[in-house]
């Protein structure tokens, strides 16, 4: 049998992130958290490139142009989408996923999906946070799992 599991590369990799303006102060603890883990697992600074757009009904152009720019191994999209009691909330959250999702498979690029779609801000925050409740932290490491894995396939 052949199993693949989740690992880490073990070469350079470039990432892009891409985040959302709108609801700054979560999606900023976002950026931050993609930043220490992808820091902590060894990308050097010079190949991340952090990105803001206004909304997360942006995030799937700016990844799908860097994605099409063929410069990084992984683009992660970040935002804060809050349901504020009017449809907006699924109009923004559901294109930006289905976009995020496109991206990803039109490059075949791991196209991360680092978009917290919370009730409240309260809950925004709880996956915000410092170290391990930080969703930003977990997508980066999913971007670099995803590389390895692709490295491992293509190498077969
Ligand atoms: N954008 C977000 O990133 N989060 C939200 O919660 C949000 N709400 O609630 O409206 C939001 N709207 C802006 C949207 O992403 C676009 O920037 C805007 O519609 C312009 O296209």
């Amino acid at each position: 049998m052949n199993e693949l599991h989740l690992e880490i590369p073990q070469r350079e990799c470039n990432i892009a992130i891409v985040a959302a303006e709108f609801n700054h102060f979560i999606v900023q603890q976002l950026v931050d958290g993609a930043l220490d883990a992808l820091q902590r697992h060894g990308v050097a600074e010079a190949n991340i490139t952090v990105a803001w757009v206004p909304g997360a009904f942006e995030l799937p152009l700016a990844a799908e142009v860097l994605a099409s720019s063929g410069r990084h191994d992984a683009v992660i999209a970040l935002g804060a989408v809050i349901r504020g009691g009017t449809p907006h909330f699924d109009y923004v959250a559901g294109e930006c996923s289905r976009g995020i999702a496109q991206v990803g498979l039109k490059h075949a690029l791991p196209a991360i999906f680092g978009v917290l779609t919370t009730d409240d801000i309260d809950q925004a925050l709880e996956r915000a946070g410092s170290g391990s409740g930080n969703k930003g932290f977990d997508t980066a490491v999913a971007a670099l799992q995803m590389i390895s894995f692709l490295d491992r396939v293509k190498a077969v």
